[in-house]
């Protein structure tokens, strides 16, 4: 019989697993683990901001005032100030950058700079949030590159080769956080009643029978033909093979963090749809770089279609890339479609 203390016995919060892991790094400082363990916080936060997103209404619409006299910010905007906040002075970062801003954010100058940088998207896939659909947070960090003074630019432009970890949270049925420092990608359950995550996926391995594919399907007359074509052979057309099921959320990180689960395929392509971004909808730094350091750590391959995402040199801030992101092989074909029709 499995007794209360058997159980108690079982249970690892991600405080707990981050300090593991870094016993098994004599060299370690634990300025990483702290900092990874202040994101986890902020995910707290921002998941139990967002459970009540509906009562918006109720409590006074953004930009005005709610009950109790204070102004309502957008979520999205609560998540950006939220994770700035928590890290601004903790002297573990030379700097951050967030999606929700043009430039690099500095440290103030009243407080200490660290080796480390941080990138975030604070609240992906924000268009969900008022039909009450999964959204999420990507986060990533670097070893600063510049020797010390305030981070730059060029702290931030790195390849995703070069992250020390990436993560992500997810915002959905219930709160999960996935992370990995390049051993493996693990993932902790929220546990509303005890306010901890609770190590519930361990060294997370892609499926290797893939069930999905996930894209917006909507915009398909604006492909080329290599990924109209491929689309196709994930169908099963022609025999390709089994043919699988489409789910599309509209959330990168719900989209990825299923797939990653299930197995399948991701991808938002290139497409003619609007001239002024040729180069698709999603972000190297924020969205692309974390999820692909995720995925590969889980047995998985992020692309551009013609080279791995971790392998490209970011040139700006908010720099654009098409993204396909699974199974290896599903991912690999895709090259191969846009390579012999594009
Ligand atoms: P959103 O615009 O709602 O923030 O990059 C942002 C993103 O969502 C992704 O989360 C999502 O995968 C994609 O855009 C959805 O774009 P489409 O509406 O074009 O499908």
């Amino acid at each position: 019989m499995t007794t209360e203390g058997d159980v108690l016995g079982q249970i690892v919060t991600i405080e707990r697993f981050i300090l593991q892991q870094q016993s098994s790094y004599p060299q370690a400082t634990g300025v990483l683990t702290n900092l990874l363990y202040d994101l986890a916080l902020a995910g707290k936060i921002i998941a139990s901001r967002i459970t009540r997103a509906g009562l918006v209404e109720i409590l006074g619409s953004t930009g005005q005032e709610n009950v109790q006299g204070e102004e309502v910010q957008k979520l999205d905007d609560f998540a950006d100030r939220t994770i700035y906040r928590l890290n601004d002075h903790t002297g573990r970062l030379a700097a951050m950058a967030s999606e929700e801003h043009a430039d690099v954010l500095p440290i103030p100058d009243r407080f200490p700079v660290g080796k480390y940088v941080l990138l975030f998207d604070p609240l992906d896939g924000s268009s969900n949030i008022d039909y009450n659909v999964s959204v999420g947070t990507i986060f990533s960090i670097y070893h600063r590159k510049t020797q010390d003074g305030p981070g730059t630019l060029e702290d931030c432009l790195q390849i995703g080769r070069d992250l020390v970890a990436a993560g992500y949270i997810v915002y959905g049925s219930s709160t999960m956080l996935v992370y990995s420092t390049g051993h493996g990608a693990h993932g902790f359950t929220l546990d509303p009643s005890l306010g901890e995550f609770l190590l519930s996926h361990p060294s997370i391995c892609i499926p290797a029978e893939p069930q999905y594919y996930s894209a917006n399907q909507g915009s398909q007359k604006y492909w080329s033909q290599g990924v109209r074509r491929y689309t196709e052979w994930l169908q099963g057309h022609n025999g390709s093979q089994k043919g699988l099921s489409l789910r599309y959320v509209g959330s990168l990180v719900a989209d990825f963090h299923r797939n990653l689960l299930s197995g399948g395929v991701f991808y938002y392509p290139t497409d003619t749809k609007d001239p002024k971004r040729p180069h698709g909808k999603l972000r190297l730094l924020y969205e692309a770089n974390p999820l692909a350091f995720v995925a590969e750590q889980a047995g998985a391959y992020a692309s551009d279609g013609r080279q791995a995402i971790l392998d490209i040199q970011p040139t700006s801030l908010h720099q654009r890339t098409p993204l396909f992101i699974g199974n290896r092989d599903l991912v690999e074909k895709a090259e191969a479609f846009i390579r012999d029709y594009d």
